[in-house]
């Protein structure tokens, strides 16, 4: 029935229809699919993450950035008051940014081949947000002073031991199975953001390294990481570069530039 039939997909406005060449066929399929969308600040933060993944997969999004008094007007689509959001190319949308990263892993199929596997991702994000913490409370409640710098330092070493001996036990080349997951890219960006401020604790730590090596050469990450789509501040409060940069973003200044992949 079908074996004479082209099929040609149209992409218009967030919209793909199928369309057959039957004459007097009058059905189009219309599968809706939309764009990502990221909304945050902008700056690398709790957002930077969901963009390397997306860079890697070679996701087009779109990035809005948050207009703050909206997001503390809009208890639908921010319950927490708070970014990131994220909504996928089905238009569900969702906040906390470790949730948008599992969803993201779900659809990608970056949350490794079994139950066991999405275990161990977890295990990997989890602890990164514990290392997420610490490094928060040194970059905002101790803004990055020489005595607050000095006792993360001492104790940076410890916090990192683990995740190298997990990546070790399992070849070094990722953490979980043999390809990338999002448990990759999560470490990756938290390795990247002490590079920049105690870059010689994290040399220490070979296999460590070599993952944030790997991952900035992939194709699609390294042509983001050199690109200008890649927020230049990394922190709110425009701490965390081995030079201090001032001004701050993370506060109720209203932002509505949209910014397109
Ligand atoms: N647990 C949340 C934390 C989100 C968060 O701290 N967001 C900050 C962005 S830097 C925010 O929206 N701050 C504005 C506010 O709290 O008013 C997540 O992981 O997404």
């Amino acid at each position: 029935m079908w074996s004479n039939t082209k099929f040609e997909f149209e992409k218009s406005r967030g919209v793909l229809q199928l369309k057959t060449n039957r004459v007097n066929d009058t059905w189009t399929l219309i599968i809706s699919m939309t764009k990502p969308v990221l909304n945050y600040f902008p700056l690398r933060g709790r957002g930077e993450v969901i963009r390397l993944i997306l860079h890697y997969k070679n996701i087009e999004y779109d990035e809005v950035v948050t207009d703050y008094a909206a997001m503390k007007a809009n208890k639908d689509d921010f319950p927490f008051g708070q970014v990131p959001h994220f909504t996928d190319s089905n238009g569900f949308g969702l906040v906390q940014s470790n949730a948008i990263i599992r969803h993201l892993a779900r659809t990608y199929n970056l949350y490794g081949a079994s139950n066991v596997e999405h275990a161990q991702v977890d295990v990997v994000l989890d602890s990164v947000e514990d290392m997420r913490q610490k490094y928060i409370r040194l970059i905002y409640q101790d803004r990055l002073s020489d005595a607050g710098k000095e006792e993360y330092a001492r104790n940076l070493p410890a916090v990192l031991e683990p995740f190298e001996h997990l990546l070790t036990k399992n070849g070094g080349r990722s953490f979980v199975g043999s390809s990338f997951t999002v448990a990759d890219f999560a470490v990756f960006d938290i390795l990247d953001l002490h590079m920049r401020i105690m870059p010689d604790i994290i040399a220490q730590f070979p296999a460590l390294s070599a993952l944030h090596q790997a991952i900035a050469a992939d194709p699609n990450v390294a042509a983001y990481l050199k690109s200008d789509k890649r927020q230049s501040k990394i922190n709110g409060n425009s701490l965390g570069w081995a030079v201090a940069v001032s001004a701050s973003l993370c506060t109720s200044k209203q932002y509505n530039v949209v910014k397109s992949t």
